[in-house]
């Protein structure tokens, strides 16, 4: 290398540097120290590396990059500026201000270029591997000999951070169990966390034995700031094609300037004094702020193209593998457009009361299976729970270092990381993914799930186990606050199913949404599958709410009840018709659903007129004030449950007919 080309890998990584600075000084928040120390890092990786295309920013078989460590977006912003992505130098300068495309934290489908949203810490290391296992699943079902049309890297930076987080040690974990020798992550190691040296609660050293143990190839890199280091590293991971690798880079953070290695870099701008300085120190001109030398912006959009061009001759490899497979190359299409094949649905069961009662997540578990057989891309599995969440897809092979091409996951016992990793799965594009484990567990992964909510991405996940009638577990695994505490969350659809067609319908909701996660909720104990001849379609579910059963004129009570309870309030039902008194009971599946609906069709499932409202629901009663208003009553829990036989346990908590008839009488009488 000479002089003058030394001189342009200088300024480009001093570019990055200052503009992080600068946008931070200028938005008077954000992280500038993180940014200028992994600048040398991110110009070898995205210089040398990245196979990306900054005009096509879904170009399938780009390199995946994460920036795990979100605080650091400015690096990320900087990268895609100056590579050609469509965000503009203006964009920079309106770092975290209302309405721009460069957000506190990269957020996913607001800026080009960004594959999914971090700043949680541990989140985008996990997706990164749930993306690695999408491109090796879609690699072993359409490559062929001499045909690799998914083929590429997933990189991700982490930082201390996300290396203290729990989820990256479950993630780390399968990964290298599953041989995902495609994942090239890099731990930002510059012994600094917020509150100062990571010695205070992390021990550095013992990072590389512990991905040894995960089973990654572990290299290091002495000093950040060591080019040739880190391009022999970068040329070593993509070697290893078995073991992920994890290159420890020791960076400092701030680096150049006076608040260098100190925790005061991480997340405040720097001062105009010290800003000035660090300038000063780096040889940099004090002005005009956000400059960006024209040799450097030229260096950098040679990307432009390189990724035109790494296209391009991807196109003209997949032109020759459609001509020799047009069967999969038509169904590659399809997959990426996340579209459901012509039929998928044939083999629907439908569930015939006379069989006598079925848990809904046994019907969902044939459900499931039917669908499965038919959409080749719908893949997913369990925290160690399938045989009791009922999501085996039978015959379908199991995913393992042995054979990426199976489509049972084994998450293994591991909620956070499954979670994470679903959504990296989706985020990749290509599959249709779905987890699964105790509703209870739900809480064990609610990061990702509101993530998936944020990001509006369409992962599924089931629950089942959904109440205190799964009886005997008790207290620890019997959810009472998980169901309102799920559907606050923005952008997410709740949806617990009454009966086995109810849960057919729900799977239909689930496969043809498109737009942000659904979440099924299943009872583990049996529930009559109610006639559809004597009541009213389960093909009203997407509507959220429906009357079952009941009175054509407003009656004089509405039962309103979800899941499980539906049964009994029809049961309730029965009784308070001996009695003379009208009621309908409504089946609400889903509030989320039932909110949007038009006022007209609300209004008619719950006629305004009827103020004597009674919700039935074996969990928490927040929430559903807002359905029976201050004058309706709610047979909810504000207790946790116990461990019993679910049937003593229901009845012990209230859920009886004779309560419900109760409950309803004085409400009449009120
Ligand atoms: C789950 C989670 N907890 C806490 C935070 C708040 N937070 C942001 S950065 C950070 C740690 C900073 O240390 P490090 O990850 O090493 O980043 P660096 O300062 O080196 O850039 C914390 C605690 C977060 N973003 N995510
Ligand atoms: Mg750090």
């Amino acid at each position: 290398m000479n002089a003058t080309q030394m001189e342009l890998q200088d300024l480009s990584i001093n570019t990055i540097r200052f503009l992080a600075a600068d946008a931070v000084e200028k938005a008077k928040s954000g992280h500038p120290g993180t940014p200028m120390g992994l600048a040398p890092l991110a110009y070898v990786l995205w210089k040398v590396f990245l196979k990306h295309n900054p005009k096509n920013p879904k170009w399938p078989d780009r390199d995946r990059f994460i920036l795990s460590a979100g605080h650091a977006s400015m690096l990320l912003y900087s990268l895609l500026y100056l590579t050609g992505y469509d965000l503009t130098l203006e964009d920079i300068k309106q770092f975290r201000q209302w309405g721009s495309r460069t957000p506190g934290h990269p957020e996913y489908g607001h800026t080009p270029g960004v594959e999914t949203t971090t700043g949680p810490l541990g989140q985008g290391f996990a997706d990164g591997v749930g993306m690695a296992m999408a491109e090796r699943f879609l690699a072993s079902y359409f490559n062929r000999k001499e045909h690799a049309i998914v083929d590429h890297y997933t990189y991700c930076i982490a930082s201390d951070g996300d290396m203290m987080e729990g989820i990256t040690g479950e993630a780390a974990s399968l990964a290298g169990n599953l041989e995902l020798g495609k994942l090239i992550y890099f731990y930002d190691n510059n012994h600094i966390t917020i509150e100062g040296s990571t010695d205070l609660a992390f021990s550095e050293e013992n990072v590389k034995k512990r991905f040894e143990a995960y089973g990654w190839q572990v290299l290091v890199v002495a000093h950040g700031n060591d080019i040739d280091a880190i391009e022999h590293s970068i040329k070593q991971a993509q070697s290893e094609t078995r073991k992920p690798s994890l290159i420890i880079v020791r960076t400092h953070i701030g680096y150049g300037s006076p608040k260098q290695d100190n925790a005061s870099a991480h997340g405040a701008p720097l001062g105009s004094e010290d800003l000035k300085l660090t300038k000063q120190k780096l040889d940099w001109p004090l002005e005009p702020s956000f400059y960006v030398p024209p040799e450097v912006l030229s260096h950098y959009r040679e990307a432009l193209k390189e990724g035109e061009e790494a296209e391009k001759e991807w196109n003209i490899r997949f032109e020759k593998y459609a001509q020799e497979f047009p069967k999969p190359a038509e169904e590659w299409h399809r997959f990426m457009n996340r579209q459901l094949p012509e039929g998928w649905d044939k083999g629907l069961p439908v569930f015939d009361p006379k069989k006598g009662p079925m848990a809904t997540r046994i019907a969902s578990g044939e459900v499931l299976n039917a669908v499965a057989a038919q959409i080749p891309n719908l893949i997913g599995g369990s925290a160690d729970l399938a045989p009791s969440t009922e999501t085996y897809l039978k015959g379908l092979g199991d995913f393992l270092k042995s054979d990426h091409k199976g489509r049972n996951l084994h998450f293994g016992v591991r909620e956070h990381a499954m979670g994470a990793i679903l959504n990296g799965m989706y985020l990749h594009g290509g599959i249709i993914p779905f987890g699964a484990t105790f509703l209870i567990f739900s809480d064990y992964m609610r990061p990702p799930i509101r993530l998936a909510a944020l990001m509006n991405i369409p992962v599924i996940f089931v629950y089942t186990h959904d109440s205190i009638g799964l009886g005997e577990d008790g207290p620890t695994h019997q959810p009472i606050e998980q169901l309102i505490a799920l559907r606050v969350i923005p952008n997410m659809t709740v949806i617990r199913p009454a009966d086995a067609n109810e849960t057919r319908e729900a799977w239909i909701y689930a496969l043809t949404n498109r737009k942000g996660p659904v979440v099924l909720v299943l009872a583990r104990q049996k529930v009559p599958i109610l006639n559809q001849n004597k009541y009213e379609s389960a093909t009203n579910l997407n509507k959220g709410a429906y009357i079952l059963s009941g009175a054509k004129t407003p009656p004089q009570i509405i039962l309103m009840a979800t899941g499980s309870e539906v049964s009994l309030a029809l049961a309730a039902q029965e009784k308070l018709t001996e009695k003379n008194i009208s009621s309908s009971v409504v089946s609400m599946p889903s509030c989320e659903l039932f909110d949007v609906q038009p006022q007209e069709y609300k209004d008619k499932i719950l006629p305004p007129s009827v103020k004597a409202r009674l919700v039935i629901e074996a969990a928490s009663p927040k929430g559903w004030r807002d359905y029976v208003g201050l004058e309706g009553d709610i047979i909810g829990l504000n207790r946790f449950g116990a461990s019993a036989p679910g049937e003593v346990v229901m009845e012990k908590l209230g859920f009886t007919v004779e309560n419900v008839v109760n409950r309803a009488l004085a409400l009449i009488r009120r």
